[in-house]
């Protein structure tokens, strides 16, 4: 039993160690691997190096990436992405994935191995269609990837706009992934937030106070009338 937990002091101790001497680097202790976007069936591939079709950028693998989409229709959006937590130190396969929350409309999600040992979620992205099921949980560590999608439908003159978050913050997001290095201790957060917006000219309405005197005034018109009819 001490030997246990003299073991667990020590890797405790070590793993500490490592921490101060990266930042001590200033290493980003996460880094983004690999991305891929499919939006409506138009892949941008990192592989292939193409570039983001999203604004923003990321610090250290941390941030907001945006994109902005118009014209009516079905649409399919999937953002795909393949983080390393301290790669340098202790791999990029000793890490695992977790789904929080409830999904919103349109929503899927997928967590996988990327490709190149036994994940489908690469192929899933180009596919336009992601599985909902994570490939990588915790205790079955491997090389974490992870991917979100949506699904809606544009009116001609709507603006959507998705914003895809990575934080190191646990989120308060209704549905949100968590890619975990357990030896180290440390998680990613990742999740997505889509907005519409119509951008179309409101309908002319007359404020009610307007109203209200068109209606008096013919209600007095109307009446003025009546009174010279019964006059003549
Ligand atoms: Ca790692
Ligand atoms: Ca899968
Ligand atoms: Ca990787
Ligand atoms: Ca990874």
């Amino acid at each position: 039993m001490q030997k246990k937990l003299f073991l667990s002091v020590k890797i405790f101790v070590f793993n500490l160690l490592i921490l101060q001497f990266h930042s001590a680097l200033a290493i980003p202790t996460t880094s983004l691997e690999d991305w891929a976007f499919n939006i409506d069936g138009v892949v941008s591939e990192n592989f292939f190096g193409d570039p983001l079709p999203t604004t923003g950028s990321l610090v250290d693998g941390l941030g907001t990436l945006s994109l902005s989409l118009t014209g009516g229709g079905a649409r399919n959006v999937i953002g795909f992405f393949d983080f390393e937590i301290f790669e340098d130190f202790n791999t990029f396969f000793n890490e695992s994935g977790a789904a929080t929350g409830t999904l919103a409309v349109g929503q899927s999600w997928e967590i996988d191995e990327p490709g190149f040992v036994f994940g489908d979620i690469y192929d899933n992205t180009l596919l336009g269609s992601l599985d909902n099921s994570n490939g990588v949980t915790a205790g079955f560590e491997d090389d974490v990837a992870f991917a979100l999608g949506w699904d809606f439908v544009l009116l001609d003159d709507d603006v959507a706009t998705i914003d895809y978050i990575f934080t190191d913050i646990l989120p308060t997001a209704d549905f949100f992934l968590t890619q975990t290095d357990p030896d180290l201790g440390e998680s990613i957060y990742f999740y997505s937030v889509l907005d519409v917006v119509s951008t179309g000219d409101p309908v002319d309405v007359p404020e009610p106070p307007v109203l209200l005197l068109m209606f008096l005034k013919n209600k007095l018109l109307f009446r003025s009338r009546a009174d010279s009819f019964l006059e003549v």
